[in-house]
């Protein structure tokens, strides 16, 4: 094995991918020729399903950059998003077999190369997968990276990951990239709407989320964020909205140093208080 597997959080199984594959940045070739028929055929049926429900939903830039993934009829082959993707915004995306560690993870990023792990969920997963797939990956990631601002954030929460990792704070910024990048709400003139690649690729939680009474929307407050913790296998309890991707970029731009040690000093009162 070239590297080691990744699993975040408690699981019983190892990860689906094939490390053997990566190289020492985690970086894999699309293997294309490994898709069977049965697995376009279930990208083709995701795509149908998801592509119905983003009307009204997700938010106006996904809905217009959803079509520069291609045909939605078998999976996209990366270099022909790449071509268009890279003439938009100087991104490219990469293959990953999965989930991979927080630094390779973070410095990709800040290289503006989004990784994307090339293999898709079996059938018997379509309504619900854990782990990210590429059905997840690029549906719900890659529109937003055609939009020049949004491009530019994502490149800059991976500068400021290799920051947090440096300062022992990476879970504070996960839950940040947990509740805007992957589970992010925005304001349009018209209503509410989904940007979060969690929301977007998930046919229940897009509608939850943009259209339940049930959960918290609270305007997008970078501490209280990072003193959230999340759920990964449920719909979220509390959503954050922003009004404008420029908004996004504006409050995560700032040195969180200050804001790591004040979410863990306090953390550390809370768990003393337990005791
Ligand atoms: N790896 N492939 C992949 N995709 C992710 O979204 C990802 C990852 N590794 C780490 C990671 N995310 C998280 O640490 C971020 O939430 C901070
Ligand atoms: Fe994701």
């Amino acid at each position: 094995m070239a590297v080691d597997p990744v699993v975040y959080g408690a699981s019983e199984r190892p990860p689906r991918g094939d490390y053997s594959r990566a190289q020492t940045d985690y970086t894999c070739p699309q293997h294309y020729a490994a898709y069977t028929d049965a697995d376009h055929d279930t990208w083709r049926r995701l795509y149908e399903r998801q592509a119905a429900l983003v009307a009204g939903r997700a938010c106006d830039v996904f809905i217009r950059a959803l079509p520069s993934l291609g045909p939605s009829h078998h999976i996209p082959r990366f270099e022909q998003i790449n071509e268009r993707l890279y003439k938009a915004t100087g991104w490219e995306i990469v293959g990953v077999p999965g989930l991979i560690p927080e630094v390779p993870f973070f410095t990709l990023l800040a290289n503006r190369k989004f990784p994307v792990t090339d293999w898709i969920r079996k059938p018997e997963e379509f309504d619900y997968i854990v782990e990210p797939d590429v059905f997840h990956d690029l549906f719900g990631h890659v529109p937003l990276l055609f939009n020049p601002v949004f491009a530019d954030h994502m490149q800059e929460y991976g500068k400021g990951g290799l920051k947090a990792h440096g300062l022992g704070a990476c879970e504070f910024l996960a839950r940040l990239y947990w509740y805007t990048i992957e589970f992010g709400l925005i304001r349009q003139e018209d209503g509410l709407r989904a940007f979060g690649a969690g929301i977007l690729s998930s046919p229940g939680e897009l509608r939850y989320a943009v259209e339940s009474p049930e959960p918290r929307r609270l305007p997008l407050d970078i501490e209280r964020v990072m003193r959230t913790r999340y759920k990964i296998d449920t719909f979220q309890q509390t959503y954050f909205v922003v009004d404008s991707f420029q908004e996004l970029f504006e409050k995560t731009a700032p040195d969180f140093a200050p804001t790591y040690e004040r979410v863990r000093e306090m953390e550390e009162e809370l768990a003393a208080n337990a005791a």
